[in-house]
């Protein structure tokens, strides 16, 4: 746990350091919709998402360094030593000059060997470090408060069930006991077009959605009872294999009240399309007033 700490702490530093754009997603997730004004990712709603959206923005910066690079020193190439040749202009060019220092063309120096083996090198530290802290972030299944939430996500052709299972955890509890109890399981289907009301999103509005509390940490089980299905929120940057005799897990802790909304993302028949996911987070009262009866 402590070396944990320290990957997310580095990850947070790393964050600081690199951008100062962290609030700006934040502020993007406090208004608007899911889906309009955005070009990119759709808001990020836990702080793994978060971490997913730094980490592609940090990863690109190299990349657009690296490719800028690359690029500039392929056209070099190209030019002094293809172009130059066939029509010379100059006795001062790049090769002559080169050619004048070496009497040959060089095709040894240590230094720059030694800095295009160094640098890429230190490059993939910088980049191993922040992706291994979100790793850690992302397996990290530890639950910060005295009860818990527990939703097993089913995948069914082509359908999803939910069985969610409130309970203490043996700890003292601080405020109001919980009592522990299951809700009832919820057979989630897609609402044909034909059906739809006003406000309801084609291919993604469900009859009955999961409820989940907000800012809780929620342990989510998926597994699947006949083909690979895999359940996906892009806002909660999951995306988790639902796979037949085999209880997939991950943590995740909304921070935002909402209607979120996915897509079974792994190919699982003729109504792979047609299997959305429609999560409601709500305030802890009103998911323990709805769930409790
Ligand atoms: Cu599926």
């Amino acid at each position: 746990m402590m070396t944990n700490r320290f990957f997310i702490n580095s990850l947070d530093t790393l964050n600081r350091i690199f951008f100062s754009k962290r609030s700006h997603f934040y502020s993007l997730s406090t208004g608007g919709s899911l889906f309009t004004d955005r070009v990119t990712f759709q808001f990020p709603a836990t702080d793994v998402i978060v971490g997913i959206i730094d980490l592609h923005a940090y990863i690109m910066s190299f990349l657009v360094f690296v490719f800028i690079f690359v690029f500039w020193i392929f056209a070099n190439v190209l030019f002094e030593f293809f172009y130059k040749p066939h029509y010379p202009t100059s006795s001062q060019d790049f090769r002559y000059i080169l050619t004048s220092l070496t009497n040959s063309v060089p095709t040894h120096n240590l230094f720059v060997e030694f800095v295009w083996t160094i640098f890429p090198s230190l490059l993939l530290v910088a980049i191993a470090i922040p992706s291994f802290s979100l790793l850690y972030l992302i397996s990290d299944l530890t639950i910060s408060h005295s009860y818990v939430v527990f939703v097993q996500c089913v995948g069914k052709q082509w359908y999803w069930e939910y069985f969610t299972y409130v309970g203490q955890i043996c700890l003292p509890n601080t405020g109001i006991p919980i009592p522990q109890y299951w809700v009832p399981p919820v057979d989630s289907y897609m609402v044909p077009t034909t059906d739809l009301s006003s406000g309801d999103r084609r291919l993604l509005t469900v009859d009955r959605p999961l409820i989940l509390p907000v800012q809780t940490d929620i342990l989510l089980g998926v597994t699947s009872t006949d083909v690979i299905h895999s359940w996906t929120i892009p806002s909660f940057g999951v995306k988790i294999d639902a796979i037949p005799g085999h209880l997939n897990r991950v943590k995740i802790n909304v921070k935002d009240v909402g209607v979120y909304y996915g897509q079974c993302s792994e190919l699982c028949g003729v109504n792979h399309g047609f299997m959305p996911i429609q999560v409601h987070v709500v305030h802890p009262e009103t998911f323990f007033s709805i769930t409790i009866k």
